[in-house]
């Protein structure tokens, strides 16, 4: 047997949504001891899945964690939601994990599901362990489970376990390592039966391709093998130890989270292999020695509680009371799902919640004397992908508003709160519809606000595609003295991204000097509301003469002068509505490329090519323009065809005029907008 490791180890449980996460957590707690009574994810008993979100949904929409003992060592496990409009607490609190379990499903059709978690988890070099869950009642072979499997990932999967089958389902395996057989039991650990007699040729057959997949990296092996001087079990779990801490390989393990099935040999297994704190600090690029360093990968604003942010610890010790990065941690507490349980101090490796860091941010490193050391592996937010305008009914809840979403984006920092000068919107964007629906269900459990949210609107612009010259002339006569100003203009289009441009060219002092500036004021006041509806872009004005009065005129009658020359003039000029196009990168697995090329040309894109996309093996990266308008939901349909993998990059390319029937659709609605503000 291999040295167990010391310290609080912490485990990260990831893989696509329904695969039975929260599940396999509920069930290690329970075969560790840590809860007496089993949890279910339907009935809403589990300690995962505790929000009220969570429950309604029957799905994880946040990162939870819990902690057990198992045969004497402590551990700490992070239960992180599989959809992928979630994706940002399960990437943070891999971070701070030393390993992960990725939980699947044993269909091989959907393992492309797998890809991005496990590219993840490749790239950022994260020991893990598949665990291939709901394993009851399959009925194919596990080799063409491990083959599906095995296309989605980099490192070479080992099966440690084969399944003994009787009948419909799988009703126990052979372990490989120790080459014994096991029984499951309902609700029970699994009873040490021995190998049936029909088991011991594919025993033998796994158990040669798992030690050939460990000869790939240990050369003495490689030689032992081949003069078939089988090595010994202690050997061949320091093997397998090694292998999974070297990130060389991936484990693989079978079970059925939901009846305790293969979870005492997966807790077993990662007792024996997960690697220790120290080892992830090397990883991280921490020293071990040094003040104490814990880094904060959650923060939940707790009714009647505050906020708490929940944190590993990387080195030393924290107490409550003490200080860090210049702030009081106001309660130390052990989460449990959603209870907390007051702790006076805790060590390296252990997950803790502070309590009323108020200054304390997902992400942040504390130290005691507030110089944050570099650790590696922290992720970008991920870019939004999908938004709503956001407001509220009542005008005196703005300011509430204001707050709670900012305290919202704390907790997750893939929500974006931002203002559209264009459209005077503020918007709530994030990874989803879904993502931001359990946002404004938080708006109204945790601050009691009805927030109102409707699709956001497209900055249309307008621009000019003729010129004219115009006179307009300011004249009124009230009482005492009057008002006059006259101004001549060309107004002309300019070049697409041209901008607004104002010349000068009045000769003889046809106007007086002072008066030019309220002139060009006049036509960007107009500018703001072109004739469609929408802000003017693209054109040029040229004052080329007029006229004034020695006394009555004024900066105020020279501006109007422009106003009414810029709306008789524009009108004639042959407005056209622009629209803003993005350059948008679509990433799917390629299977699916030839849909996302149906998907940009039935939402007006133009395709500008497609390619594998680079450190992706077996995708592709489709490169189109689409209309901002088309953007809006495409993040649903592009997941709808792409077994919810597919995403996309948007960025501003340019504005492109838009006519017919579209266009005039867009400027009736604005039309009709403003009578209604009438
Ligand atoms: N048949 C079967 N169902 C399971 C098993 N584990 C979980 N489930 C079910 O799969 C569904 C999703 O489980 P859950 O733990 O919420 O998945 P998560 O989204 O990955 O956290 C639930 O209905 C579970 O009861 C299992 O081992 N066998
Ligand atoms: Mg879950």
């Amino acid at each position: 047997m291999t040295e167990v490791q010391g310290g609080v180890r912490c485990v990260a449980l990831v893989g696509p949504y329904l695969s039975g996460k929260t599940t396999l957590m509920e069930s290690m707690l329970h075969v560790a001891g840590a809860v007496h009574r089993k949890g279910s994810v339907t009935e809403g008993t589990t300690v995962g899945n505790f929000s009220v979100e969570a429950r309604a949904r029957q799905m994880g929409v946040e990162m939870t964690a819990a902690h057990a003992n198992y045969l004497g060592d402590e551990w700490r496990f992070l239960d992180c939601p599989g959809s992928v409009e979630f994706a940002q607490d399960s990437l943070n609190a891999l971070a701070c994990a030393d390993a992960a379990v990725v939980v699947c499903e044993p269909e091989p059709d959907r393992a492309v599901t797998l890809a991005p978690v496990l590219k993840h988890l490749e790239d950022a070099g994260i020991p893990h362990i598949l665990f291939i869950n709901k394993m009851e009642e399959v009925t194919l072979p596990v080799a063409d489970i491990i083959a599906g499997l095995q296309q989605v990932s980099n490192l070479p999967l080992v099966l440690r376990q084969v399944p003994i089958r009787e009948g419909e389902g799988v009703t126990g395996y052979v372990d490989l390592a120790s080459e014994r057989a096991y029984h499951y039991n309902t609700d029970a650990v699994s009873d040490v039966v021995p190998v049936p007699d029909d088991m011991a040729a594919p025993t033998a057959e796994a158990r040669n391709e798992m030690l050939e997949s460990l000869a790939d990296f240990n050369d003495d092996l490689l030689e032992r093998l081949l003069e078939e001087d089988i090595p010994d079990t202690s050997d061949i779990y320091a093997n397998l130890a090694q292998d999974l801490q070297g990130n060389l390989i991936v484990p693989v393990v079978l079970g059925a989270a939901l009846h305790d099935n293969g979870v005492k040999r997966l807790l077993k297994l990662l007792r024996h292999e997960v690697p220790p704190v120290a080892k992830t600090l090397e990883r991280k690029g921490l020293p071990a020695e040094g003040e104490t360093v814990a880094q904060v990968f959650k923060t939940a604003h707790v009714p009647h509680a505050g906020k708490l942010s929940i944190a590993r610890i990387w080195r030393g010790s924290v107490k409550d009371g003490e200080t860090l990065n210049g702030e009081r941690v106001s309660g130390l507490f052990q989460v449990q799902g959603e209870e907390r349980e007051k702790i006076g101090s805790a060590e390296a490796g252990e997950v803790v919640g502070f309590g009323r860091m108020e200054d304390v941010r997902t992400g942040d490193v504390l130290t005691p004397s507030g110089n944050a050391p570099e650790i590696d592996g922290w992720p970008e937010p991920l870019q939004p992908v999908y938004g709503f305008a956001v407001g509220t009914e009542n005008k005196a809840d703005e300011v509430k508003l204001s707050g709670a979403l900012a305290k919202l984006t704390e907790e997750d920092p893939s929500l974006v709160i931002t203002h559209n000068a264009d459209t005077n919107q503020m918007l709530l964007e994030g990874q989803g519809e879904m993502h931001l629906l359990v946002a404004f269900d938080r708006l109204e459990s945790k601050f009691n606000l009805k927030a109102t949210k409707v699709r956001p609107d497209v900055p249309y612009k307008e621009t000019i595609r003729k010129s004219t010259s115009v006179q307009g002339r300011f004249k009124r006569q009230t009482g005492g003295h009057g008002q006059f100003g006259d101004v001549h203009v060309d107004i002309r289009p300019q070049p697409r991204g041209g901008g607004f441009e104002f010349e000068d060219k009045i000769f003889g002092g046809h106007i007086p000097k002072q008066y030019i500036p309220a002139v060009e004021t006049g036509v960007k006041e107009y500018l703001v509301r072109g004739p469609l509806g929408f802000p003017v872009v693209d054109f040029a004005v040229t004052l080329t003469d007029g006229s004034y009065h020695a006394v009555d005129s004024s900066e105020q009658a020279f501006k109007q002068a422009a106003r009414i020359a810029m709306t008789e003039g524009m009108p004639k000029c042959d407005p056209v509505l622009l629209e803003p196009i993005y350059e948008v990168k679509i990433d799917v697995p390629s299977e699916f490329t030839s849909k996302v090329h149906s998907l940009v040309s039935g939402r007006r894109g133009q395709l500008l090519g497609f390619d594998t996309l680079e450190g992706w093996r077996g995708w592709d990266q489709v490169v189109a323009h689409m209309p901002q308008a088309e953007i809006g939901d495409l993040i649903i349909e592009l997941r709808s065809l792409t077994l919810g993998v597919g995403n996309f990059h948007a960025t501003f390319d340019h504005m492109n005029e838009l006519s017919g029937p579209d266009a005039d659709k867009i400027v009736r609605a604005r039309q009709g907008e403003a009578a209604a503000a009438q």
